[in-house]
């Protein structure tokens, strides 16, 4: 082991948990210490993307309201999170909820909290086990990814419509990332409604990305635009929103821009900023999903089953609203996303 990393645990909670390992403190005279509070972990794959964020933000709230604590720790890869469960367990956390960056780490994931007695609720991005089947044992909070997925295909169709585009002269770009199965649930919905409402198959294109951030669909645009230099009107689709971004920025950088791109996005935390410009551009909205709400409802299965032992539901699935400039403001408002 390299000697930084042996020493990681220890830094880790010399440096980052106060009363890491300590004792609770003596009764004094007035009274007896109060019991330490329960902790959780949340360890997220990409924590550098709005969406966990505001999962966190959702998952703190919950514990303010119901009196536990959050470590909340970014998992870039299978060794950050095999050390991050260790550090958790060190710091005396009881369980964790978990949007791991790589599904096949279920089963490694399972061993090590189980060694070290911690429960575990998934988010997000659901385990697969070793036989290639979701481990619908853990329990699981996400998207209703289809439905959500259907919704920005019909959507993507309404808009062409308002526009009067015809399907022969628009292409589908569908930015993808098949590896991850709500992302492949998602952008098959949206194909399927695209389907449904007419647009032949012929006109619809994959662009698989590498990596699921912006530069990664951006990427994967480019080659697809270079293929098709003669589509000038597009409709976009993709797992989240920093796909249909990559996609839109992509787009704009061959001279397509507000009137010949729709996109539509899925999370509706990511677009802020994109919402926000002064000019419409390629993006056209979002299905919001409120991640918040998600992270919340997670910390606080999770916390109920390690305070009372409420077992909580293996599958919970959120739904999804549209947002455009029009009204994010007013429903992420609504929502507690926007102050
Ligand atoms: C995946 C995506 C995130 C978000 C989440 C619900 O983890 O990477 O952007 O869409 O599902």
């Amino acid at each position: 082991m390299k000697p930084l990393l042996a020493l990681a645990p220890v830094l880790f909670c010399l440096g980052l948990l106060s009363g890491c390992g300590r004792s609770p403190a003596p009764d004094t005279a007035a009274g007896p210490a109060a019991p330490a509070k329960i902790k959780i972990g949340f360890l997220v794959k990409q924590p550098e993307e709005p969406w966990f964020q505001f999962e966190w933000k959702g998952a703190d709230a919950a514990a303010e309201k119901h009196g536990f604590e959050v470590i909340k720790l970014g998992v870039a890869d299978g060794e950050k999170t095999m050390s991050a469960i260790d550090n958790l367990a060190v710091a005396g956390a009881r369980g964790f909820v978990i949007c791991t960056p790589d599904v096949r780490l279920g089963p490694a994931i399972m061993a090590k909290a189980n060694q070290k007695g911690l429960k575990v609720f998934s988010i997000d991005d659901q385990f697969v086990g070793a036989d290639g089947k979701f481990m619908t044992e853990v329990p699981y909070i996400g998207m209703s990814a289809s439905a959500i997925g259907r919704s920005a295909g019909e959507n993507l169709f309404q808009e062409m419509t308002r526009r009067g585009w015809s399907p022969a002269e628009t292409g589908v770009c569908v930015v993808t990332f098949e590896e991850l199965d709500t992302a492949r649930e998602r952008t098959d919905g949206a194909i399927a409604a695209l389907r449904a409402a007419g647009l032949p198959a012929e006109r619809i294109f994959k662009a698989p990305q590498k990596t699921t951030d912006i530069p990664g669909s951006f990427d994967a645009v480019n080659i697809l635009l270079t293929r098709q230099p003669s589509i000038r009107r597009w409709l976009v689709a993709g797992m989240n929103d920093s796909a249909v971004l990559g996609a839109v920025r992509a787009m704009e950088g061959r001279g397509l821009g507000a009137d010949q791109v729709i996109g539509v996005g899925i999370n509706g935390t990511d677009c802020l900023d994109e919402l926000r410009k002064p000019a419409a551009t390629g993006f056209y909205g979002s299905i919001f999903v409120s991640a918040p709400r998600e992270g919340a409802k997670a910390a606080e299965m999770l916390h109920a089953w390690i305070k009372d032992g409420v077992t909580p539901p293996l599958d919970t699935r959120e739904s999804g609203v549209l947002i455009t400039r029009a009204n994010f403001e007013s429903i992420l408002k609504a929502e507690g996303i926007l102050p």
